[in-house]
C-alpha cells in the first residue's frame, strides 16, 4: 500500500488546501503537525528550499508547494476530478488560483493590516480585485460550478481566514451590497459540509490570529 504523509500546520490555509484535496480523492494519509517556530529536521530535509508546509511525502518522495501538490494528487489518485478535464478550463482554473494567491490574498491582507492614507488606498485596490471574482462568480455556486474544485479549495484563505481577520479588525470590506456573488460564495463555502469539516475551528483561529495581528 502507498505510503502518504503530509507535513502541515493546522492554521495554514496552504496545508488545509492539500488536506481537502486528499480527502476529496479519499486518499488515506498520515498527518504530521509541524511547529513552525521550531521546524522539524524532516521538514527541512524535504523542503530545503522554502522550508515551509505543506510537504507531501508519497512513498518516500517529497513534493512541496500546495498548488503543485494538489495537481499531483489529482493526477495520481482516482476519484472526483479536482482540476477540470477540458484544457481551456484547466488553464482558467490555474489562472484564478494564481490571481487569488498573488493578487487577491496579498491585497486583501494589506487592506486590513494597513492604516491611514495607505490603508484607504489598499482598501480601494482590494475592492477592485474582489470585483474580478465577483464577475467570475456570476451565475455560479462555486468557482468550479456546482461542485467544489481547484479554485474553491485554493480560495480558502479569502473564503474563511479573511472573514475572521475582518471581524477581528472590525472592518467590512466585503458587503453583500457591493459584492453579492462573492458574499454568496463565502456563505455557500463556509456552510458546505465538506469544506466545513476541513477548516480550523473559528475560536482557535481567533486566538492565533490575535497573536499574529
Ligand atoms: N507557496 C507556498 C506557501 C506555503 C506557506 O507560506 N506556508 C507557511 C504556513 S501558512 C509556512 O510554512 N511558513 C513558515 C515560514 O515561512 O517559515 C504553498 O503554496 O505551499
Amino acid at each position: 500500500m502507498a505510503e502518504v504523509k503530509l507535513f502541515g500546520c493546522w492554521y495554514s490555509p496552504y496545508s488545509r488546501r492539500v488536506e481537502m484535496a486528499l480527502k476529496l480523492k479519499g486518499v488515506e494519509y498520515e498527518y504530521i503537525e509541524e511547529d513552525l517556530s521550531n521546524k522539524s529536521p524532516l521538514l527541512l530535509k524535504y523542503n530545503p528550499i522554502h522550508k515551509k508546509v505543506p510537504v507531501l511525502l508519497h512513498n518516500g518522495k517529497p513534493i512541496a508547494e500546495s498548488s503543485i501538490i494538489i495537481e499531483y494528487i489529482d493526477e495520481t489518485w482516482e476519484g472526483p476530478s479536482i482540476l477540470p478535464k477540458d484544457p481551456y478550463e484547466r488553464a482558467m482554473a490555474r489562472f484564478w488560483v494564481k490571481f487569488i494567491d498573488e493578487k487577491c490574498a496579498v491585497g486583501m491582507l494589506k487592506a486590513c493590516t494597513s492604516s491611514g492614507e495607505e490603508g484607504e488606498k489598499a482598501k480601494k485596490e482590494a475592492a477592485q480585485l474582489i470585483q474580478f471574482l465577483e464577475e467570475e462568480l456570476k451565475g455560479k455556486k462555486f468557482f468550479g460550478g456546482d461542485n467544489i474544485g481547484l479554485v474553491d479549495i485554493s480560495a480558502n484563505f479569502i473564503g474563511y481566514w479573511f472573514g475572521i481577520i475582518q471581524e477581528l479588525k472590525g472592518q467590512e470590506l466585503l458587503t453583500k451590497e457591493k459584492f453579492p456573488n462573492f458574499c454568496e460564495w463565502v456563505n455557500e463555502y463556509v456552510n458546505n459540509k465538506f469544506i466545513k469539516e476541513n477548516l480550523p475551528l473559528k475560536d482557535k483561529m481567533i486566538e492565533i490570529l490575535k497573536a499574529f495581528l
